[in-house]
């Protein structure tokens, strides 16, 4: 061989190196090939870190050491995604695999099962649930023989994907730190016995959050704590029509991923409060937060372990929360106190508008309609898209949903509004409100009285 030959083999062996060093593995497009029916389950784990956030390594069960920067000191999240009709890669991996780096210096292992969740039949996805969930149990065996704490590892479940992080979790005798179920799939787990579904025995604490309990989600509590947003059945912003194709089906299931997203990068933060029903959340007679001391109620998502201890040994608690369209997803809540002076009792509904550093916000409390009753204190839930820091005006109207002839007074002695995070209330004595017509005045700070 001459020697200028030799080199130039040595040269193209080294950049085959290189090449495979740098490598970067995509999760799987199933999209545009057909041929994929699913024989072949082969569950792929795509390693992101600080080191290598663009760029993912293929982690295999058995060459940990060729990835030096999978630290198994460090925390190890799994995001498992749930169903994949069409075989496309989910459209939000790649960002929550982002902001938890962005958040944590931690392992990211998006697990890419992609070759058992695209099937056009949705029951042998299902029974891939139980097969990929065997094969990430043996992975995370062999991270704990590496060294790794399964106090360390919090497996995020989507949709199918939190039933397979209940199954590992149970294939590991609950002890695994965390599992986040994400609005866990309903359609044939529904009515399951524990161990065919997520439940709280799965990990040391299983945190969950339902989006659409009337469609792809599941609708009983499922976690030590469980979070229904807007009530866990529909989302606002999403189609209420099957006219809107494929979104219709889906925007309310997906929602869970980016309400949790938004909990991650803590854009804002909601709280759940603990209700029986959400009914009840809404004619706000469960704002009480007392039994959580002085941390308040649990905020919902990716920080909610500051209450772990608290939630363990309350067992299971349900909670709600409402949300906004878009995100920033988390709403304003006041506490809104009425107390009126007719004669006769008044039903009607009240619309709140807040002014304050140029921007004003709306809350109408319509959910039903409220009854004012003399010198008693009606007692409402408002909840508002943005907070003003600062109001320096508000607006009141009353409505009993006469549009052609009103004609009813609430004669106001005084409504006090509380705003449930800052604890700090605004007042307004002795207004008359005109049916539909708004009065907007300067509140006042509140006075102790004994009304
Ligand atoms: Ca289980
Ligand atoms: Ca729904």
């Amino acid at each position: 061989m001459f020697l200028w030959q030799y080199l130039l083999t040595l040269l193209l062996l080294i950049t085959v190196q290189i090449c495979k060093a740098q490598r970067c593995e995509e999760f799987t497009d199933l999209n545009l090939s057909h041929a994929f029916i699913g024989t072949n389950l082969n569950v792929r784990l795509l390693l992101y870190t600080r080191e290598n956030v663009t760029c993912a390594a293929l982690v295999s069960h058995t060459n940990f050491s060729s990835h030096p920067q999978f630290n198994l000191s460090r925390r190890t999240a799994f995001i498992i995604h749930g169903y994949r009709p069409t075989g496309s890669p989910p459209g939000w991996i790649q960002k929550f695999s982002d902001m938890l780096l962005d958040r944590e210096d931690m392992n990211v292992i998006v697990v890419d099962w992609n070759y058992g969740a695209a099937n056009v039949n949705y029951f042998k996805a299902v029974e891939n649930t139980y097969k990929a969930a065997d094969n990430l149990t043996a992975f995370i065996k062999i991270m704990q023989e590496n060294g790794a704490s399964l106090n360390s590892i919090h497996l995020i479940g989507v949709s199918l994907g939190a039933h397979i992080a209940g199954f590992i979790g149970a294939n590991l005798n609950g002890s695994i730190g965390r599992i986040t179920g994400l609005d866990a799939a309903g359609p044939l787990y529904t009515g399951n016995p524990p161990e065919k579904r997520l439940d709280p025995t799965d990990a040391q604490f299983v945190d969950v959050l339902h989006t659409d309990i009337d469609g792809l989600g599941f609708r009983e509590p499922l976690g030590h704590i469980d979070f229904y947003a807007n009530g866990g059945t529909d989302q606002p912003g999403c189609p209420k029509t099957i006219f809107s194709g494929s979104s219709y089906f889906k925007c309310d299931h997906q929602r869970s991923v980016m309400l949790f997203l938004d909990s991650v990068d803590r854009t804002c933060t909601s709280r759940g409060f603990p209700c029986s029903s959400y009914k009840d959340f809404l004619n706000g007679n469960c704002l009480n937060c007392e039994v959580f001391g002085a941390e308040g109620c649990p905020v919902f998502g990716y920080d909610v372990t500051k209450w772990r201890d608290v939630l363990l040994k309350l067992g299971q608690t349900k909670t709600y929360f409402n949300t906004n369209k878009v995100s920033p997803y988390c709403t304003t809540s006041y506490r809104v106190e009425v107390m009126i002076w007719n004669q006769d009792v008044r039903w009607g509904y009240i619309t709140v508008k807040l002014h304050g550093n140029g921007k004003e916000t709306v809350a109408t409390i319509n959910h039903r309609a409220s009854q004012f009753q003399k010198f008693t204190e009606t007692k409402l839930f408002a909840q508002f898209d943005k907070d003003l820091q600062s109001v320096k005006k508000m607006s009141l109207k009353f409505s009993t949903g006469n549009v052609l002839k009103p004609k009813y007074k609430l004669r106001v002695l005084r409504i006090r509004l509380t705003h449930l995070e800052r604890k700090e209330s605004l007042c307004r004595y002795d207004v008359i409100l005109e049916e539909n017509k708004e009065v907007t005045f300067r509140p006042i700070p509140c006075e102790d009285s004994n009304f």
